[in-house]
């Protein structure tokens, strides 16, 4: 039986305890809470309580399922929550850590998703004109527009199913590669479109090569320069980082370990690597507070006009449980309570990371082992704990039972 010990203050720091839920008041200098400490919102009264014990099952069980290591914070109007369980590095055999840093995958698209509609709310960018106005010539199709791409509905083939349809040889490939954009739309354009434009969502990450050359253009800066200048810097992330084509995470960070394809084959430690082959779709590196500050403050109506946020929010839907709505997707849980973020994946790491409608609560987690989708099925279990409560889906325990 793991302890769940939970107290005031910052993270305990008792590497001895395989599992911490500590809620405890958001520590000077953090970002402030939307409603004042303490003081609960209307919205968050009406919210169960997280469960903690089931956020520390919910870990045990990734980790039994295949992950070295997995995290979860839940931010809830200046509450914080933090679970850690297994080993943040294999080879040094250290504990995983509230706060350590990991590649969050396509979380990266809300970024670029809110620097674009920045660009809107400038009146430097208009959501229904065709991508082609802004890049003459770079799609094939003059009729697809930047929602469309945005939203997953442009039929850009997405050029990570070959690139990966071997994961460690195809990550291995990559690895150390520098791609332009232009190289990796070209990639995209070998194949027909999935559909005609707007006809049908399709997820792709072509389509976030396509919204960072459209930073790029339209600001004639980096797209690091624009997250750090509109995101980070604002919002105070000091976990976040944009760091392409370097391939190392800065600080304290839990290594990635992508699963072989083959069953029994070793695991292999895919921390480093200069994620060009993502970019603006998946290269942003963050922590769990960092993430939970920035769905709050985005969800909040903190980054952006709320008629912007409200085309952001309007959502098509993707299947029974989810929605997609402009790089921001929609999950519907268990217990009737939907929440907006994103999922993301990169090789070695699966982060999940919601909030509530309001931004008042958030969760954020991370598990490190990616092309394991027992893994990635249990991770999901964090947000029935983090919104549901005890009216949650109950999660097995660490027998990595489903
Ligand atoms: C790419 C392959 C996943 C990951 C992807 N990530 O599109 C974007 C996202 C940024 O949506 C890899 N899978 C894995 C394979 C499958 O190699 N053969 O699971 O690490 O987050």
């Amino acid at each position: 039986m793991v302890s769940a010990r939970v107290s005031r203050g910052a993270v305990l720091g008792a590497v001895a305890l395989s599992l911490l839920a500590v809620p405890a008041r958001a520590a000077a200098g953090e970002p402030r809470p939307p409603a004042a400490a303490g003081v609960k919102s209307p919205a968050a009264a009406g919210l169960p309580a997280p469960d903690t014990a089931g956020l520390a099952a919910v870990l045990r069980s990734a980790v039994a399922a295949g992950a070295p290591g997995a995290l979860a914070r839940i931010d809830d109007h200046g509450t914080v929550y933090r679970a850690t369980h297994g080993l943040a590095d294999r080879g040094t055999r250290r504990a995983m850590g509230a706060g350590d840093r990991f590649r969050v995958g396509s979380v990266t698209k809300t970024f670029s998703a809110v620097v674009l509609l920045q660009l809107v709310d400038e009146h430097r960018l208009t959501l229904d004109a065709p991508v082609n106005r802004y890049l003459p010539g770079l799609l094939p199709d003059d009729r697809i527009t930047v929602r469309q791409v945005l939203s997953h509905r442009s039929g850009l083939y997405d050029f990570t199913n070959d690139m990966f349809a071997d994961s460690v040889a195809g990550f291995e490939a990559v690895r150390d590669r520098v791609f332009t954009y232009r190289e990796l739309v070209a990639l995209s354009l070998r194949h027909p479109r999935t559909n005609a434009p707007g006809a049908a969502y399709s997820y792709s990450n072509t389509n976030f090569v396509v919204a960072g050359m459209l930073i790029e253009k339209l600001t004639g800066h980096s797209v690091r320069t624009e997250y750090e200048k509109r995101v980070f810097g604002p919002l105070k992330l000091r976990d976040t980082f944009y760091v392409h084509p370097g391939t190392t995470i800065p600080g304290t960070h839990a290594h990635g370990y992508l699963t072989p394809d083959r069953a029994g084959d070793p695991l292999v430690d895919s921390t480093d690597q200069t994620v060009s082959w993502a970019q603006s779709a998946g290269a942003i590196i963050s922590s769990a507070r960092d993430l939970d500050t920035f769905y709050r403050a985005l969800l909040g109506g903190r980054l952006m006009s709320a008629a912007r946020l409200a085309e952001m929010e309007k959502m098509n839907r993707v299947d029974a449980t989810t929605a997609y709505g402009l790089g921001l997707r929609r999950r519907d849980l268990s217990c009737g309570i939907s929440v907006y973020g994103h999922t993301g994946t990169v090789q070695g790491y699966y982060t999940y990371a919601f909030a509530t409608k309001d931004g008042g609560r958030s969760v954020a987690a991370v598990a490190t082992t990616s092309n394991n989708g027992k893994v990635l099925k249990t991770l999901a279990g964090v947000l029935d704990s983090a919104f549901c409560g005890k009216q949650g889906k109950r999660w097995p325990e660490a027998s990595g039972k489903e």
